[in-house]
């Protein structure tokens, strides 16, 4: 396919650029340095295929990337995910303090609270996001696995 098709195609399909079916709900993001930073949040899939998450975008970091905690020897470690991850169709995906989660290295500048946080998420076939999160240190730690419960802590 040329590029003077693709160009029209891509003018065509304005929707592609908007992930399809995948609501970002309870979004927040906490530093404990100034280096680093994590983003947590629900991605919930509303439509009937399924979605992953192959990546994550961001100028307030060096680099970001996807990571998931595993046990070794009764220590959490943390380590990228190779797959991303998956939300199946009518199904949702928590991202939680001590799971899967979005790292941030390299922060450009600190992180303090109730600064803006923006990154595009890369749901592959089923589009990109454009989202803005807060920081949120003080946030308590979610119990349980994400699901409907939204805790609000007061600030
Ligand atoms: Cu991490």
């Amino acid at each position: 396919m040329n590029k003077a098709i693709m160009a029209v195609m891509a003018a065509l399909i304005p929707a592609a650029a908007t992930a399809q079916g995948v609501e970002i709900r309870d979004a927040y993001a906490r530093s404990a340095n100034p280096v680093t930073g994590a983003a947590f949040m629900v991605l919930e899939n509303t439509g009937d295929v399924d979605c992953r998450l192959v990546g994550a975008s961001s100028d307030m970091a060096e680099q970001v990337g996807l990571h998931v905690h595993h046990e070794v020897d009764g220590v959490m470690k943390m380590a990228e995910a190779e797959d991303g991850f998956a939300i199946p169709a009518q199904g949702s995906h928590a991202l939680t303090r001590g799971g899967d989660h979005i790292m941030f290295m390299g922060l450009t500048s600190p992180w303090e609270d109730g600064d803006s946080v923006a990154m595009t998420l890369d749901f592959g076939d089923c589009g990109t996001r454009r989202i803005d999160i807060v920081v949120d240190n003080a946030r308590m730690p979610e119990n349980g696995h994400g699901g409907g419960k939204v805790q609000h802590d007061g600030h």
